[in-house]
């Protein structure tokens, strides 16, 4: 189990006293699928400027690399501050787990402590027809989530590329359902806070799945995001232009 960079600790600290007296714990800022799109890293910074505890990056952070966008997307995200966990996207290179290890932000295959949550990270997405460079079995989905989720606490927030099969957020406009089996499964058991996803870009919407909040922001490529508040109940809010 992987735990936060100590340097995050102190500005954590410090957001959360700052918004308790609005009784939320932790407000994050979640957005994925820049897919090197030149307009995407200035909607994410405009994004940021709102003022987050936490940023998500939910993968497909280049479109099949190079790495130096992958870089260059992190050195911007970091310049501002905020706390930042990311997951690759199945059309990043597997290489961009070094690069998410250097920058200290890789939620990969990893449950990290943040303001008291649990977020549980799996990157790349189930099988496509179109043989990406980050896919991965059904049977491997599961068997890490299981994993991972004996590192994670009751509070717990899920943080996967792709999304959990047959919702309101894995529906591709040829009206199949595309999205995983065993996230799927694994938030109807684990029942996370949240369950944050991407990949299907034209899916950008919210759903539930019994207790579990179920959130797909859209393509920052397209100025989508969503802000998530958790506090005593969790909350989302869908960002566009
Ligand atoms: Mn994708």
């Amino acid at each position: 189990m992987a735990s936060a960079p100590a340097i995050l600790a102190p500005y954590v600290l410090i957001r959360r006293r700052a918004y308790n007296y609005r009784g939320v714990d932790l407000r994050i800022l979640a957005v994925s699928d820049f897919h090197g799109q030149p307009n995407a890293n200035e909607n994410l910074l405009k994004f940021l400027e709102r003022g987050y505890d936490c940023v998500l990056l939910i993968g497909d952070l280049t479109n099949f690399g190079p790495m130096s966008a992958a870089e260059d997307l992190l050195n911007r995200v970091k310049a501002v501050g905020a706390p930042t966990l990311a997951v690759p996207g199945n059309c990043d290179p597997k290489q961009i787990l070094e690069v998410l290890d250097k920058h200290g932000v890789n939620l990969h295959a990893r449950c990290v402590e943040l303001g008291g949550i649990s977020f549980v990270g799996l990157g790349g997405s189930n099988l496509t027809p179109f043989n990406t460079p980050f896919e991965l079995q059904e049977t491997e989905i599961q068997e890490e989530l299981e994993k991972l989720a004996r590192a994670a606490g009751d509070s717990m927030v899920l943080v996967t590329h792709a999304p959990p099969f047959d919702t309101r957020v894995d529906l591709i406009s040829a009206g199949s359902h595309v999205g995983s089996k065993s996230i799927r499964q694994f938030i109807e058991q684990r029942q996370p806070l949240v369950a944050i996803c991407a990949h299907v870009h034209e899916a950008r919407n919210t759903d539930k799945l019994g207790r579990t909040l179920i959130v797909n922001p859209g393509p920052v490529s397209r100025g989508f995001a969503a802000e998530i508040e958790v506090a005593s109940g969790v909350s989302a809010k869908l960002l566009g232009p």
